[in-house]
């Protein structure tokens, strides 16, 4: 069988080609994007990885993810590998809000754009492009706008916070104290969970050994994972979430709408992981010389008994 040959000048020109639709239908035109998570710490911020990563994918963006498991060091040695690599833009969700300023600056003084998604952080706005996340004050005051309505405005609170130094555990606190301090409802204590299921389990069952039934009236958890680690360690002693403890928690995921249609969790406030779509916007314009809006907030909606059983079978994340 005679194999066909090709004429050296056929092939160089059939490769020419090749690469040139190749650069023609990638929309990227090779951008090459740093992603520096937090970690995997809940099922929000799985959600949210997934967002970025399927968006980028879409787009024909390559991306580099790093997962810090929740250790801000890890973050900053994460920037400065993607720097010496020379990403295109570097996006990130940082875990503390404090700290940035000196790795923003390398970043900056490599000409790589950064943008903050998810948690905002205290730094020199001059030293990143912007910030797409939720309002985690508004978050906040939405709780406790819910709960004064519920409670008449009175109850003892447990308190399950977030990530310590976190701008999503602080100005949340920050907002919900603000927001209840018109009224009789008090937080009588405080621990934090670390975002984690696992920890939201394990401080619940510490309260519920600190506490007598009767003593508290109230769990306002930061996070829905924590929430949900909270109401197993309620059961499995003997009670009743959402009646013999009222639960209030953040987030919106789809198990944690569901506990809230099952009576186990009595007001769930959203806050949209799904930021894939917006940051890979702005990292393209940013890169094209476009202006980017220096702050984009999500949306976020409330979900309680009027509408729990609805919502949750519609749930994204
Ligand atoms: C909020 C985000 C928080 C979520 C948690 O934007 O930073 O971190 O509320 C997640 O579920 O761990």
């Amino acid at each position: 069988m005679k194999i066909p040959t090709i004429s050296p000048f056929r092939l160089i020109l059939a490769l020419a080609t090749g690469c040139l639709l190749l650069a023609g239908c990638s929309k990227s035109g090779g951008i090459t994007v740093g992603f520096v998570q937090t970690g995997a710490e809940s099922q929000w911020r799985v959600a949210n990885t997934n967002s970025i990563q399927s968006e980028a994918a879409k787009r024909g963006i390559t991306l580099k993810t790093a997962f810090a498991d929740g250790a801000q060091d890890k973050q900053i040695q994460a920037i400065r590998d993607f720097i010496t690599q020379k990403v295109s833009a570097i996006v990130i969700a940082p875990v503390t809000a404090t700290g940035w300023d000196p790795v923003l600056k390398e970043a900056k003084d490599a000409n790589i754009p950064v943008i903050v998604e998810d948690r905002s952080i205290d730094a020199d706005k001059s030293l990143y492009a912007c910030f797409i996340g939720s309002d985690f004050i508004k978050e906040g005051h939405m709780e406790a706008e819910w709960l004064i309505t519920a409670t008449g405005g009175k109850g003892r609170i447990l308190e399950l916070s977030g990530e310590p130094g976190s701008s999503a555990a602080e100005d949340r606190h920050k907002a919900f104290v603000d927001g209840i301090a018109s009224s009789n409802l008090k937080i009588i204590d405080s621990q934090t969970g670390h975002f984690k299921r696992v920890e939201g389990k394990q401080v619940m069952e510490a309260y519920l050994k600190k506490y007598a039934k009767g003593d508290y009236d109230i769990l306002f958890a930061h996070n829905d994972d924590m929430a949900l680690g909270a109401i197993q360690a309620i059961e499995e002693a003997g009670l009743k979430p959402g009646k013999d403890i009222m639960v209030v928690s953040i987030d919106g995921e789809k198990e944690a709408v569901q506990a809230v249609a099952d009576g186990k969790i009595n007001c769930v406030v959203e806050c949209n992981p799904m930021v894939g779509p917006i940051v890979f916007d702005a990292v393209q314009n940013v890169l094209a010389g476009k202006p980017v809006a220096p702050v984009t907030y999500n949306t976020d909606h409330l979900f309680d008994s009027k509408n729990a059983s609805t919502e949750a079978p519609n749930r994204p994340y």
